[in-house]
């Protein structure tokens, strides 16, 4: 790695040892997604292929259901899909209240690749995506429509904090070029109002990638992390030298200061990797996990948190 990038650093950071390539994601199926991106990273590949080819099968599996095909619908009984990625080069593309298709990173991919734009929404992204030959499918599966329509019988708002140990797949990595990248995607909020988008579409707030320092991805309650810029806040606090972990809690503790008072009821947290391969998170309630993958294996870590 070159010296310039390093000196960006304190020396406590790059004295120790670091392993790359690397890839992290959130909640326990980032260790499935990780096998898939480490696959690419571990071929010499490039952290974009990874991340994005990482989330996909997250995307495509109906069994986790905050994700993707599969994902819990919106209060009328519409899966809306939100998604962002991002390059080392700060190329970036976003879908969000995206319909009926199962790779919603895909989309955010071809937008950043094939448009002038950063960021298509609703009946716009799915028209483009099906110009560009991706499937109209059916994404409510018969037992997301069952749950849907147990909820109705309330249809009282009340996310669940850490629901099953999986919520929005962000996955951020380093490859051996020296390389970041990142992808986040979701659902959202299982019977969110319809139309409503959180912060995994929007780059600062559920994914950052600044490939001079660090980047950044989000989870749990996307109003909270969009109300701090989220990614933003934490590649720049590395950007001033705070590890990832110090970089992670400190922005969980603005969240905390700021909501103290339903601190209890909401789930945010982050994970964080600086260009020098170390690595780390926090979030506000305990419970939240993340994958690591390198050249020692792939690990579930529980990340620390505010609340205890
Ligand atoms: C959202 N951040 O839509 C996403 C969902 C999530 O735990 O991660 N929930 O707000």
């Amino acid at each position: 790695m070159a010296a310039a990038v390093l000196s960006a650093f304190p020396k406590k950071i790059y004295a120790e040892e670091v392993s790359t390539p690397i890839v992290l994601s959130t909640w326990n199926f980032g260790l499935k997604a990780n096998e898939v991106a480490w696959d690419v990273l571990s071929k010499n590949g490039k952290s974009i292929d990874a991340v994005e080819n990482g989330v996909k099968l997250v995307e495509a599996d109906p069994s986790e259901r905050s994700v993707g095909y599969g994902g819990r619908p919106d209060r009328d009984g519409f899966v809306t899909l939100d998604a962002c990625i991002m390059d080392h080069d700060q190329n970036i593309g976003s879908v969000a209240y995206l319909q009926h298709i199962m790779h919603p990173i895909s989309v955010a991919r071809a937008v950043m690749e094939k448009t002038p734009h950063v960021m298509l929404v609703g009946d716009g992204a799915l028209q483009f995506a099906l110009k560009e030959g991706f499937k109209k499918e059916n994404l409510l599966t018969a037992e997301s429509e069952k749950e849907w329509k147990e909820w109705l019988k309330t249809s009282n708002y009340k996310p669940i904090v850490n629901i099953e140990n999986h919520d929005t797949i962000g996955m951020i990595a380093l490859d051996m070029h020296g390389n970041l990248s990142g992808a986040c995607t979701t659902s959202g909020m299982a019977f969110k109002m319809h139309g409503r988008v959180g912060d995994s579409p929007i780059i600062g707030a559920g994914l950052f990638v600044d490939n001079e320092i660090g980047a950044a991805t989000a989870t749990g309650h996307g109003e909270e992390v969009i109300r701090i810029a989220g990614c933003h806040l934490v590649v720049e606090l590395m950007r001033q030298g705070r590890t990832p972990e110090e970089a992670c809690r400190e922005a969980v503790e603005r969240v905390f200061k700021k909501q103290q008072k339903r601190a209890s009821e909401i789930q945010v947290g982050f994970i964080a990797l600086n260009k020098a391969g170390q690595y780390g998170s926090y979030c506000l309630q305990k419970g939240f996990s993340y994958a690591v993958h390198n050249n020692r294996g792939n690990r579930l870590i529980e990340a620390d948190s505010r609340i205890k």
